[in-house]
């Protein structure tokens, strides 16, 4: 059976998951469509030519017989109630990044699974399926024994509008916070920030650029450049530091050019393009879990731990080079 999806948000990410799901992939169908912007789904579904309801509110989307499952990509702060909704009617949920704004929000979504007996929803998280972070993943457990340090940048090449210093974090860092713990398949027990001198293109107050230090339960020593607006380009660096060598997450396919006594390369400008083909294959693989009824990928246990250690690096901004505690409670069995 064709999985019939209802999109909630149909913004930049919501009307590029849209597409995918029409265009690009197998097994799903875009049955259903809201946006809080009165207009936006109707044009939403013009634009990309969708045989879908627009429907009023997210709650009759949700309930909707036609949706089989729900794709949250509306604004962060919506995702907790339209997850919580969702999981109440019993349906699978895709839910972009963050999974909530608080550690309480993600907390409440967890213990509706728990409480539900089953996992509903899979966290957009995409840097899991992203054949580079999973080419490293292999080295590092396989090549560099111990792993001791990692040296990673998260570089856009200016700030989104309405850009804050907890967006840095909750909608920018929050990416390496997750796939660095998967990485390298542990905790965080500790988070701090710290500031260089900060670049004249950031609006007034934003720290930018910053460091966000982490250090795992083993000890690695994590540094994280976030840098909103480097101006040069989307650039993602990851570099881990093992006991017995280092490895490089490897740049993006681009054609070097020798010209007029230049050796160059192209470097992406859209965050939207860096990361496409795994944006493809998490779609895919949520389509197919859900179809084959069952659940996988980044789980709102992975949100709430993110959320944790998100809320501890806001929480060292107040204060850059203090040191703030990460405490992440047991995990549940239903996420083991
Ligand atoms: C955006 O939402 C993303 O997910 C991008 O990966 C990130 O680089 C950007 O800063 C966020 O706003």
């Amino acid at each position: 059976m064709t999985l019939g999806i209802g999109v909630i948000g149909t913004g930049m990410i919501g009307r590029d998951h849209a597409r995918r799901i029409e265009k690009t992939l197998t097994g799903g169908r875009i049955v259903a469509v809201n946006d809080v912007v009165p207009g936006a789904a109707a044009d939403a579904i013009k634009e990309l030519g969708l045989g879908a309801t627009d429907h009023i509110s997210p709650e009759d989307l949700i309930a909707a017989p036609e949706v089989d499952a729900v794709l949250v990509t509306s604004s962060a702060p919506t995702h907790e109630a339209l997850v919580l909704q969702a999981i109440a009617a019993g349906k699978p949920v895709f839910c972009e990044k963050p999974l909530a704004t608080s550690v309480a929000g993600a907390q409440r979504i967890v213990g509706a699974e728990l409480a539900a007996g089953r996992r509903l929803v899979q966290v957009g998280f995409m840097r899991r399926f992203d054949s580079g972070y999973r080419a490293l993943k292999r080295v590092v457990e396989s090549e560099l024994g111990a792993p001791l340090m990692v040296h990673a940048a998260h570089r856009n090449v200016a700030a989104g509008p309405g850009f804050s210093n907890e967006m840095a974090i909750y909608e920018t860092a929050i990416h390496e916070i997750d796939v660095l713990r998967w990485l390298l398949n542990e905790e965080y027990v500790s988070a701090q920030i710290i500031l260089p001198c900060m670049t004249s293109n950031a609006k007034k107050g934003d720290m930018d650029p910053q460091i966000v230090l982490l250090e795992t339960a083993s000890g690695v020593r994590i540094d994280i450049e976030v840098f909103a607006n480097c101006v040069y380009g989307y650039d993602i660096q990851c570099e881990v530091v093992g006991e017995l060598g280092l490895a490089r997450l490897p740049e993006p396919e681009a054609v070097p050019m020798r010209k007029a006594g230049q050796f160059s390369r192209p470097i992406l400008q859209d965050w939207k393009e860096r990361f496409i083909r795994a944006y493809d294959i998490e779609l895919q693989y949520f389509i197919d879990t859900v179809r084959r009824g069952e659940a996988g990928g980044p789980s709102s246990w992975d949100g709430y731990v993110a959320s944790v250690v998100a809320d501890a690096c806001v929480e060292a901004q107040k204060q850059p080079g203090k040191v703030v505690d990460i405490a992440i409670r047991q995990r549940p069995a239903l996420y083991s």
